[in-house]
């Protein structure tokens, strides 16, 4: 017997005999007392997921460009979350470890795709909580989270009807976790996107990137199959995100193998169809609304369009057992107002268990890095690019062995402007807590430590032309503190 909470199959529509309708109350009330078992026999369900709630309807097609992407040139800390059935050999097969990132293990080990499709009916990840998963982001910072709904491995992680290789048909778990988040998001004012692979499918004849089962990409291509694959599983897939789950901030297209203009198109057309509020990311393989960086790969100096840095806090996208390594909350918070500082968006990964953890390490160090936002948020948040970039470094006159240029980063401040405001974010002080300003002619009016309830002055004086804060190495914070310069007029005069 198939019974979900989600399944309203059971209210009775029609005129039922007395006798009938008494036993199935009766069948009803057993099946509340003693909880519900799927078609698997699983009864391990830890927490069941709250009943299906409405979800809001998606965001009106916005008046300009501008207005398009304002959500996001404010939002600047995203949650990225890689989780798909590679959480579950997490890094080994056949009790060998495959090196490399975890959601590639398919790929790396090679495991066949019958042998991986197997993987599903062990997937029950019954401590997964949409609820904490989106608090977690919350309390972290972040402003919009973006979940693999369907990654290279073909697997989708919610309930398509496109295809029976998901989450609710093919698990025992029997749940649409994608839609659960989706609501807790929708409760937390919290916004949401999707990852979807739509060239690799690894899963799929005609989808890129599984050569091993299916041969070379190149007969896919000039055979039809790849085409067939868009038509009949991405392209529709990516049609049901955009109309079963609420509004869609984003949706982040990845290694566009074989995507030309024209097959990048037809999602293009598809996401403004449906929602023309929802970006798309740089990976498309056609023209989306920002720019994406290579995976972990901060530019080194300011870029002028929007932009974005998808990151691992580890050294992996999807779960592996064997790396722990977490990025401290110092680093992050580095790197956070270092690209808020250059004028991009940093989309910060997890990888949660097959159980639907999220890892614990990994969850400490968000949340430390969001009681230092709770007081500095406002040097982050709807902030804009530094004015100066001497503070980034400088190229080396010598280059690396490849030929390339090799670039010096200094790392002792970022700056973060609001009209009128300049933010100091110092993350080395010299010892007489010295720090010389970079020029500019506006006037400095107030300056002040930011989140400093007694509002006292910082002192600002000037030595040969150039002026000077000074500050205190033990400031109000260990990792990190951020003080405010406002000055006359509203923008930086050089
Ligand atoms: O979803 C995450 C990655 O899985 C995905 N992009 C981010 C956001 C991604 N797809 N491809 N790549 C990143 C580049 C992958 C390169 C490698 Fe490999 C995969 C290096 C090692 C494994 C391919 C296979 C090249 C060598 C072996």
């Amino acid at each position: 017997m198939k019974c979900h909470p989600y399944d309203n199959s059971t209210s009775i529509k029609y005129k039922i005999p007395h006798v009938l309708a008494f036993a199935g109350a009766l069948l009803f009330l057993a099946v509340l007392t003693h909880g519900c078992s799927t078609s698997e026999g699983n009864t391990e369900h830890a927490s069941p997921p709250p009943p299906m709630t409405k979800l809001p309807p998606p965001l009106p097609a916005p008046a300009s460009q501008d207005e398009k992407m304002a959500w996001f040139r404010d939002a600047k800390f995203g949650l990225f979350i890689h989780w798909g059935l590679y959480c579950i050999p997490a890094g080994e097969w056949q009790g060998k470890r495959v090196p490399g990132i975890g959601e590639w293990i398919m790929h790396n080990a090679p495991i066949p795709v019958t042998d991986y499709e197997q993987l599903a009916k062990q997937f029950d990840p019954v401590k997964f909580n949409a609820e904490e998963w989106v608090q977690m982001a919350q309390d972290a910072g972040m402003k919009y989270i973006v979940i693999t709904s369907k990654h290279h491995d073909g697997f989708a992680m919610y309930h398509s009807q496109v295809s029976p290789y998901n989450i609710y048909d093919a698990t025992p778990f029997h749940r649409d976790p994608i839609r659960e988040l989706a609501e807790a998001c929708a409760r937390h004012n919290m916004k949401f996107g999707f990852y979807y692979s739509q060239a690799q499918d690894w899963h799929e004849p005609g989808g890129a990137g599984n050569t091993n089962d299916f041969g070379a990409d190149e007969l896919k291509d000039t055979s039809g199959a790849y085409d067939k694959y868009l038509q009949s599983k991405a392209e529709p897939q990516v049609a049901e995100l955009l109309q079963n789950y609420g509004p869609v901030c984003l949706i982040w297209f990845d290694t566009p193998r074989m995507m030309t203009k024209e097959r990048g198109q037809h999602f293009v057309d598809i996401v403004h169809k449906y929602q023309p509020a929802t970006l798309i990311d740089g990976r498309l393989g056609t023209a989306g609304d920002y720019t994406s960086t290579g995976d972990n790969a901060i530019p080194s100096q300011s870029l002028t369009n929007d932009w974005e840095v998808p990151a691992t806090i580890n050294h992996t996208w999807g779960f592996r057992k064997d790396d722990q390594d977490w990025k401290s909350p110092g680093e992050i918070i580095f790197k956070l107002v270092d690209i808020t500082s250059k004028g991009g968006n940093y989309l910060l990964n997890v990888g949660p268990t097959s159980e639907g953890v999220i890892p614990q390490g990994s969850q400490d160090n968000l949340r430390a890095v969001g009681k230092w936002l709770k007081v500095y948020g406002e040097a982050v948040y709807g902030a804009g690019r530094s004015p100066f970039g001497e503070e980034f470094g400088e190229f080396a006159k010598t280059k690396d062995h490849t030929g390339k240029e090799v670039f010096l980063a200094r790392n002792d401040w970022r700056c973060t402007t609001k009209p009128g405001k300049l933010y100091f974010t110092l993350f080395n002080i010299p010892r007489d807590g010295m720090i010389d300003l970079p020029n500019f002619k506006n006037q400095i009016t107030k300056a002040y430590i930011v989140g400093d309830s007694t509002q006292t002055p910082i002192t600002i004086d000037e030595t040969n032309g150039v002026r000077v804060a000074h500050v205190t190495r033990n400031g109000p914070n260990a990792i990190a503190y951020t003080i405010c310069l406002e000055i006359s007029g509203d923008k930086v005069e050089r």
